[in-house]
């Protein structure tokens, strides 16, 4: 039996046993803390029956591995290449590449496809990013979930929030949400705004923390002046909220014990940064940092406090809005960006441009079909690698479990191509390994990451520990703001308005990890518009054009459409803009139309 972990794309990273004796079989591991048990079904059930690449490519023929790398070599030498890295294994030897591009002058991408706006705004006003110990979560009373579908893509973590107050803001009934005591059914994008209200409110009836504001030296007027430039009752009629809303959320708000648990659903967004910066302040308001039971959780730095290995000095390029066509050569490794960026219509047509076009990865999908050269990747269980976790604070060693003819890993990758390109070598997979491994600290079995604090915050924010929280102090946004919101009101007749705009609400599948696995085609609707289950129709944006069929439920909002992340064809409808701060991807900043309902209102 061999100890790893799960490599998808999650917060929960989970730990897993192998027994390469019993075909492979793979359960979750007794003795970790967030496995409680299982597996999820995209590790039981989708990862081992996925239809894996096998048989390296050159111009669509089976070529052998030594013939594909040999290829791979010539299109390096003299050419202006990029790596383009998706996230399609999180362990650390996935960046292992790094040190190959560093070598043959090429370039790397900067930005996120992912947290980056909300991570930047975290650490405008906390000045690092530190994980919420799931311990906190655990010692709670109440626990607010602000924009994450936690049943689906942070499953582990339920039972932690058993038992607690449970307060959902989500524009969708999800399955949290139905559970919760009380769901605010957001309008989309509007989050910003009910976090500055939630602070004045409070601080109007003087619920701040004083004790913890002042222990910590820092002081809320210019703050609260801040919130006070945003009017009570045209943010309430923008958001769709009541004053009693405001009344019952700040009751929860109020308690002893608080946990925020935000996901990524409110950060994609332009003003994503303003968003988290928001939420944070309105924590800070009521003194939830570095306390017992409470903080705000997010996707955390799982890499903070690491001396990195792979960190090098190479230009970059963005990964939200990348110019590919402006290289020679292009390896595209554990990522699908012909699905998975936004603006596919500008991709499709960018990546076409590109000479070499090598796709090194574990499926076939839309970006290895345009391939050139096809290189396919060992899956986690077949290569050593170590695996961080944006959801807690263990790193757990992923030793090879089984061996396998099929691919290549990234270390062997690179290794064999500086070999030969004559580029000097790297050093030994395992001294990487150790290396990461050796800055974190040994507590029982498990490993904890250097940037661990079990009471985040505790003595004071940013990287020594020693400053004040920066509350949010501006605010710009030129999509929708309150200004044109109220114009489009007056415009409109005084009957019930009409919705044939609708916002995109673009979360994590059930069945899916970003584009692995099954992928559904398929729209969901509120029945209001009276389209049949199962019909066909067109949506539209002014970046491009989808069809999908129709999925009516009552669990969304008539203003909105939720087409999950990873179905085919949904970033044909999203704009390649990135966000204010943090280099970001906007993938809801854009209206949607359906051709169907135009068609009947012509
Ligand atoms: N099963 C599964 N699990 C996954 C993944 C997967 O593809 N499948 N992907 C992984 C990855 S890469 C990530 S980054 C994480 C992300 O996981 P989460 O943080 O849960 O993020 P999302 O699923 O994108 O969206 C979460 C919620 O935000 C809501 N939402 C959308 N717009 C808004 C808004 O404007 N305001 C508010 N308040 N809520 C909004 C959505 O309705 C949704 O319920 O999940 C990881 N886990
Ligand atoms: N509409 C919409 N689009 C989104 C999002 C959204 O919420 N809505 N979310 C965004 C987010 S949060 C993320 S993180 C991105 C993710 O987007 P990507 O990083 O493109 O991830 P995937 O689509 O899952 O593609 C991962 C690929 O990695 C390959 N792979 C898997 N394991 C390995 C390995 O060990 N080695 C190598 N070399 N390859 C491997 C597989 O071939 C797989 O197809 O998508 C973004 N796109
Ligand atoms: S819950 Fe997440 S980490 Fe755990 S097995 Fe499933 S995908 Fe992997
Ligand atoms: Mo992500």
């Amino acid at each position: 039996m061999i100890k790893t972990a799960c490599p998808l794309d999650c917060y929960d990273a989970c730990a897993i046993t192998c027994s390469p004796e019993n075909n492979s079989k793979l359960i979750a591991t007794p003795s970790h803390p967030v496995g409680n048990g299982a597996l999820c079904a995209l590790m039981n059930r989708h990862f081992p029956n996925a239809n894996r690449l096998t048989k390296p490519m050159v111009d669509g023929k089976e070529v052998s591995m030594d013939e594909a790398l040999d290829r791979v070599a010539q299109t390096l030498k003299d050419k202006k290449s990029l790596l383009y890295r998706g996230s399609g294994n999180l362990g650390v030897m996935q960046s292992v590449t790094n040190l190959l591009i560093d070598r043959v002058g090429g370039y790397l991408t900067h930005g996120s496809l992912c947290d980056g706006a909300g991570q930047a705004g975290i650490e405008a006003g906390r000045g690092v990013n530190r994980l919420l110990p799931l311990e906190q979560i655990k010692k709670a009373d109440t626990v607010i979930v602000w924009g994450r579908n936690i049943t689906v893509t942070n499953s582990h973590i339920m039972p932690y929030i058993e038992d607690k107050n449970l307060v959902v803001i989500d524009p969708v009934k999800t399955p949290i949400a139905k559970r919760a005591n009380l769901h605010i059914q957001l309008k989309p994008r509007s989050d910003f705004y009910l976090a500055m209200m939630l602070s004045r409110f409070n601080i109007m009836e003087d619920a701040q923390n004083d004790e913890w504001l002042e222990k910590m030296g820092m002081d809320i007027e210019d703050f609260y002046d801040f919130t006070r430039t945003f009017r009570i009752k045209a943010i309430l009629e923008y958001m769709g909220l009541s004053l009693d809303d405001m009344g019952d959320l700040m009751t929860y708000l109020q308690n002893d014990r608080v946990v925020i648990l935000v996901g990524n659903g409110v950060q994609k967004y332009s003003i994503g940064h303003y968003v988290l910066w928001a939420i944070d302040s309105l924590a800070a308001t009521l003194g939830l940092f570095g306390r017992e039971g409470c903080g705000v959780g997010f996707l955390g730095n799982s890499r903070l406090e690491f001396d990195d290995p792979f960190e090098v000095k190479t230009p970059t390029v963005s990964i939200v809005d990348t110019p590919f066509e402006k290289f020679d050569t292009v390896i595209v490794q554990g990522a699908n960006p012909l699905a998975s960026m936004p603006n596919t219509n500008r991709v499709e047509e960018s990546i076409s441009k590109v000479d070499n076009l090598i796709y090194f990865g574990l499926y076939e999908n839309e970006t290895s079909q345009r391939a050139n050269i096809i290189i396919p990747a060992k899956s986690f269980l077949e290569k050593d690698d170590l695996r961080l976790s944006y959801g807690h604070h263990i790193a757990t060693p992923m030793p090879k479990a089984i061996d396998s003819d099929v691919g290549i890993s990234e270390y062997d990758f690179t290794q064999e191509l500086l070999r030969r390109l004559n580029l000097p070598p790297i050093e030994s997979e395992e001294s990487y390994i150790s290396y990461w491994l050796n800055q974190c600290k040994k507590e029982n079995e498990h490993y904890i990451i250097p940037s661990y604090r079990e009471l985040p915050y505790e003595n004071g924010f940013g990287e020594d520990e020693d400053s004040e929280y920066e509350f949010i102090d501006d605010f710009d946004d030129d999509f929708e703001n309150i200004k044109r919101f109220r114009k489009a009101r007056k415009l409109k007749s005084k009957q019930e308005e009409k919705i044939t705009e609708f916002w995109l609400i673009t979360p994590k599948s059930p069945h899916s990890l970003n584009s692995q696995f099954e992928r559904k085609e398929e729209v969901y609707i509120h029945p209001c518009y009276g389209f049949e289950d199962n019909e066909e129709i067109t949506i539209y944006s002014e970046y491009g054009e989808v069809k999908l069929r129709v999925k009516n439920t009552l669990d969304i909002r008539r203003d909105c459409l939720l087409i999950y992340a990873g179905t085919k064809g949904v970033n044909r409808l999203t704009p390649s803009i990135i966000s204010q701060e943090g280099e970001g991807a906007c993938y809801q900043e854009v209206k949607l139309k359906i051709k169907e309902i135009e068609d009947v209102s012509e």
